[in-house]
């Protein structure tokens, strides 16, 4: 049997056990994300991505895969970069979701984030103008899609436990996050974003060394290694002059992203961060 034949196969039983599975799971597809402890990446084959969540099979997804070869070097600005950059903690990919997925993520999340208050200021400083939530009733297909279709992606080691919830950030157009490293009780070697709305610049800064990345809507990024342990990010806020990026000048509207990150686990001992907080 050819190669092709074989992966031919391969797909028509997966599909034939995908369809008597979802009969069974069916319309508790999108409760299924949030009473679960952790969702592990990933089983793939060909042309159909299975998503096991806690050896679970909860969805099925077509569209392309989201691949850290899509990354794309020229959203990321190397100009002031230094010795600390680290390559592969840090991936950009554009257009990783389609405008559908994207306008389902936002009505997702719209009537929840609408009932809240902008918050002015975190308690702990680190962002102004702000509303964020804990998610996980991802009700539209699109928005299931695009959830599988992250956690089936190579952007997370195998075997990286994510937490189950998603983390939704708004930012309003005055709104900024400051320079902070996420509390790394809290999560572990990965902060992937999903970017909405609004283009902005992310900021990343280590002693006198700096890095910027260009989130465009419908865009991911993926931080890890030294750029999640030991550089600073920051979305800077909204100036006059505006952030120039490329031949590129961004002006941050309203903005959301879509969080993933990862359980807690030992920081390497040289990824510790040796700069003092600010
Ligand atoms: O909104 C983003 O993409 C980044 C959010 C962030 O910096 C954080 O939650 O630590």
């Amino acid at each position: 049997m050819t190669g092709r034949a074989q992966s031919q196969l391969l797909h028509a039983s997966v599909v034939a056990m995908l369809t008597i599975s979802r009969r069974v799971v069916g319309r508790t597809l999108s409760r299924c994300w949030a009473p679960l402890p952790t969702a592990t990446r990933d089983a793939k084959s060909h042309g159909t991505r299975l998503c096991i969540i806690d050896s679970r099979c909860v969805s099925t997804l077509s569209g392309p895969v989201i691949r850290r070869s899509q990354h794309n070097p020229q959203l990321v600005d190397l100009t002031r970069a230094g010795p600390t950059f680290h390559p592969e903690g840090l991936v950009v990919i554009p257009d990783a979701i389609s405008q559908e997925e994207h306008d389902a993520l936002v009505e997702d999340v719209r009537g929840p984030l609408r009932r809240m208050r902008l918050e002015l200021n975190h308690f702990d400083s680190v962002i102004r103008g702000y509303k964020e939530i804990t998610f996980s009733k991802w009700a539209l297909p699109g928005s299931q899609t695009v959830i599988a279709r992250v956690l089936a992606s190579d952007l997370f080691a195998p075997g990286t436990q994510l937490h189950p919830n998603q983390h939704v950030l708004e930012l309003a157009p005055s709104g900024y996050i400051a320079p902070h490293i996420d509390n790394v009780e809290a999560c572990g070697e990965y902060v992937a974003g999903i970017s909405l709305l609004s283009a902005s610049v992310m900021r990343f800064t280590y002693k006198d060394e700096e890095v910027r990345i260009l989130l465009e809507p419908r865009s991911i990024y993926c931080m890890s290694h030294a750029m999640r342990y030991k550089f600073k990010h920051s979305i800077v806020c909204n100036s006059s002059p505006p952030e120039i990026f490329g031949s590129r000048s961004i002006v941050r509207d309203r903005r959301i992203s879509v969080l993933f990150r990862d359980q807690p686990k030992p920081v390497p001992p040289e990824m510790m961060s040796d700069e003092t907080d600010p």
